[in-house]
């Protein structure tokens, strides 16, 4: 779609279920004015963020206020001394300006996303003359050029995706899910409130902007995110699918902080896991770059309690998270084995192999349930060519490994073994077969094998071996494993 063509159908407009959570313009042009007031009452739940300065961030800091406190970080002076000239609309239009790109931009009146649209088309939006815009257009989700992503990995190093801590980068190319995003934004273009994916770490940083020109933000910190889903819940949103803006007046209401932060060129944005945030572009054009990371202190609340609640309201996963914590593993073992005894792998092994033994008891079913039907489990090996990338037809989550697979159904059924224990799956279950990447029994021996690893890394450490990384009694557990439910269920 091209920038001049006519304002798409209006009644497609006010039929889109969306459309009823967009905020009314004159709305956002009050914004700041509304947003003064409010800050000049010290009741209100609008709260200033003190600013730290790039050269005092540690990983540690990150660890301490973003992963255990739950509070967002504000830093700045992070471009100092950036190529201006690589982070600009300019070049971006000269090497990438025939980009397809993907779902975007958004349409934020009719709230959907346009395709069909170039880099080049975008930029050209974006340099029209405010009066001559017929839509605000946001520029999201733009995948991130090579040479910037090389770029910013070398000047931030620990804080960026694919650093050892964030688990992403042991997976290979092909199972990586793509987490390194730019926005593109002008006057007023705005992403509504949510949190970003499966309490990842958020991380955004304002690569360009024009003069007097910033974003807004609005973030809270993680122990809130019930209340804040129940005040975007008021006015029909949802965090989960980013389909709510609110203005000042509602977002007032609010019994919990907001923390404000006017983020300019340089200002680096550290989100918490499950902090909701919305912003609101502000001035003229403004580029930032944003990424996810899951490390092995997020990963815990990740999989205890969003992949639960992803795999109830059937969001799509995206990130692997069994996949992560396997390779994780796989790479601090491996560390170890060649005698390196980083303090950190102490916590991050703890975290990752109870996780493990989690994923390899849920896989497994035991003996005595074989035993009574008198008969072995029947499996068969996938055989495709990258492991690891298979979803569940049910509830969108990845498979990690065994899943059942409809022999009737057309084009790869694939149920996981949580839905099928739920009593999930199509009308063909009697017919399902367990499907498996990696056998059970040598799942088990990873594990065996991590554990041997965490006990060499305390002895060399010479720290207590912690009684919750050791392995239970062999899986002589009370409750039944989910592959138990799902085998004892439909055959
Ligand atoms: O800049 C934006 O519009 C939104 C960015 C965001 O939600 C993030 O970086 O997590
Ligand atoms: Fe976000
Ligand atoms: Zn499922
Ligand atoms: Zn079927």
């Amino acid at each position: 779609m091209k920038v001049d063509e006519t304002p798409e159908n209006v009644l497609e407009v006010i039929e889109n279920p969306l459309s009823k959570f967009v905020v009314p313009p004159e709305s956002l042009e009050k914004f700041e004015g509304l947003l003064d007031e409010h800050m000049k009452n010290p009741n209100s739940p609008f709260k200033k963020l003190t600013p730290i300065s790039y050269k005092d961030l540690t990983p540690g800091l990150i660890e301490r206020e973003v992963i255990t406190k739950g509070m967002p970080l504000y830093v700045t002076g992070v471009c100092t001394n950036w190529n201006k000239d690589l982070f600009s609309c300019d070049w971006l239009e000269e090497h990438f300006g025939d980009w397809e790109m993907i779902n975007s931009p958004r349409d934020l009146q009719a709230m959907v996303d346009l395709t069909g649209w170039t880099l080049k088309d975008y930029i050209q939006y974006v340099a029209q003359e405010p009066s001559q815009r017929k839509k605000s257009l946001y520029g999201k989700d733009i995948t991130c050029p090579e040479q910037w992503r090389n770029y910013i990995a070398h000047q931030l190093n620990s804080y960026f995706c694919y650093e050892q801590r964030d688990l992403v980068c042991h997976l290979s190319k092909e199972q990586q899910p793509e987490t390194l995003m730019v926005y593109i934004g002008i006057d007023n273009t705005y992403t509504p409130a949510h949190t970003d994916i499966l309490g990842s770490i958020g991380h955004n940083i304002m690569v360009y902007a024009d003069a007097d020109s910033y974003a807004i933000w609005f973030i809270t910190e993680t122990k809130y995110k019930s209340k804040a889903s129940a005040l975007f819940g008021k006015y029909g949103g949802s965090l989960e699918h980013d389909n709510c803006f609110l203005a000042i007046e509602k977002l007032a209401e609010a019994d919990f902080p907001f923390y404000v932060i006017k983020q300019k060129r340089g200002d680096f944005i550290v989100v918490p896991p499950d902090a909701a945030h919305q912003v609101l572009n502000k001035g003229g054009k403004t580029i930032k770059v944003a990424w996810n990371r899951i490390t092995p202190s997020t990963i815990v609340h990740t999989y205890y309690s969003v992949l639960p609640f992803y795999h109830e309201i059937c969001k799509a996963e995206v990130y692997r998270v069994k996949s992560l914590v396997y390779y994780g593993l796989k790479d601090r073992l491996k560390m170890i084995n060649e005698g390196c005894y980083e303090e950190r792998y102490l916590a991050e092994l703890a975290n990752l192999i109870r996780l493990f033994e989690e994923i390899v008891y849920d896989e497994w079913v035991p003996d005595d349930l074989l035993h009574e039907r008198k008969e072995d489990i029947e499996k068969v090996k996938f055989n495709d060519r990258v492991p690891h990338l298979r979803t569940c037809n049910f509830c969108n989550l990845d498979i990690f490994n065994r899943c059942y697979r409809c022999p009737v159904c057309t084009d790869d059924y694939d149920i996981c073994l949580a839905c099928i224990a739920e009593g999930r799956g199509c009308k063909h279950n009697p017919e399902l077969v367990l499907m498996e990447h990696i056998s059970v029994n040598k799942l088990k021996d990873d594990l065996k094998k991590a554990v041997e690893a965490y006990q060499t890394l305390c002895r060399h450490l010479q720290v207590p071996k912690a009684e919750s990384v050791l392995p239970k009694n062999n899986f002589e557990d009370e409750h039944f494993s989910l592959a138990a439910l799902a085998y004892g269920l439909p055959l």
